[in-house]
């Protein structure tokens, strides 16, 4: 029997070369896949399943990114739905009953929420507008993810009229009362650069910043 040389060829038209090139071709792939295309926004690029939905990192008080003011949403398009699914995942993941993009380092105008014990009823405000449909105000204990630990009341109109886009891109209208309103206000707030903490004395909002910094440290 004739013995091949080492390291011969042993399927005549595949050279090394071919060889070579196949293993770039699938090293760019999984490269592509791996970075998402080049997706800004994050690292989900599959909306049918959401395999890659991720919990992203919310920013803490005195951070100045909080106070960027957020841009419109131009389109609800698949990495708007995908920053929607992972702000869900990061609130839940983090005992939140609302969130905004500002708080995850995205300024748009993007708000997540699900005031349900169960988590049985997540909603999505893009592009949210309010009006103030009873000027009366109420207190209510706030606190924020942003701002975790710490719980102040403040003072804000009971009723309002939510207009927003949903996650298909629908716009839709809601009348609030109660802990919708209130929560409703405070995350539209997040997307102003505004904190709870800005409606509270000087002197209280100062000893939170200094707590807030040495929990940091
Ligand atoms: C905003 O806040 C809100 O301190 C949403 O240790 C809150 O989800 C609007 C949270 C209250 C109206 C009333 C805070 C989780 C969650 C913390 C939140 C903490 C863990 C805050
Ligand atoms: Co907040």
């Amino acid at each position: 029997m004739a013995s091949r040389a080492p390291f011969s060829q042993p399927h005549p038209g595949i050279n090394t070369a071919t060889i070579d090139f196949q293993c770039a071709f699938i090293f760019i792939l999984v490269l592509i896949m791996y970075t998402n295309g080049g997706n800004p926004i994050n690292k989900c690029s599959d909306t049918q399943n959401n395999e890659f939905m991720a919990k992203l990192d919310i920013l803490q008080y005195p951070n100045p990114r909080l106070r960027i003011k957020a841009s419109p949403v131009k389109e609800v398009d698949d990495s708007i739905r995908c920053l929607v699914d992972d702000m869900l995942e990061t609130m839940i993941a983090s005992d939140g009953i609302g969130l905004a993009a500002s708080q995850v380092d995205v300024h748009l105008r993007v708000i997540v929420m699900d005031l349900t014990e169960d988590r049985s009823q997540p909603r999505v405000f893009i592009n949210p507008e309010i009006e103030v449909l009873d000027e009366s105000t109420a207190p209510y204990d706030e606190g924020c993810l942003s701002v975790p630990g710490f719980y102040e009341t403040v003072d804000r109109p009971i009723h309002v009229m939510i207009s927003a886009l949903d996650r298909d891109g629908n716009a839709f209208k809601e009348e609030a009362f109660g802990l919708l309103a209130v929560c409703i206000q405070h995350e539209i707030d997040h997307l102003e650069g505004k904190l709870f903490v800005d409606y509270l004395s000087p002197l209280k909002r100062q000893m939170i910043r200094k707590k807030m910094k040495k929990q940091l440290a």
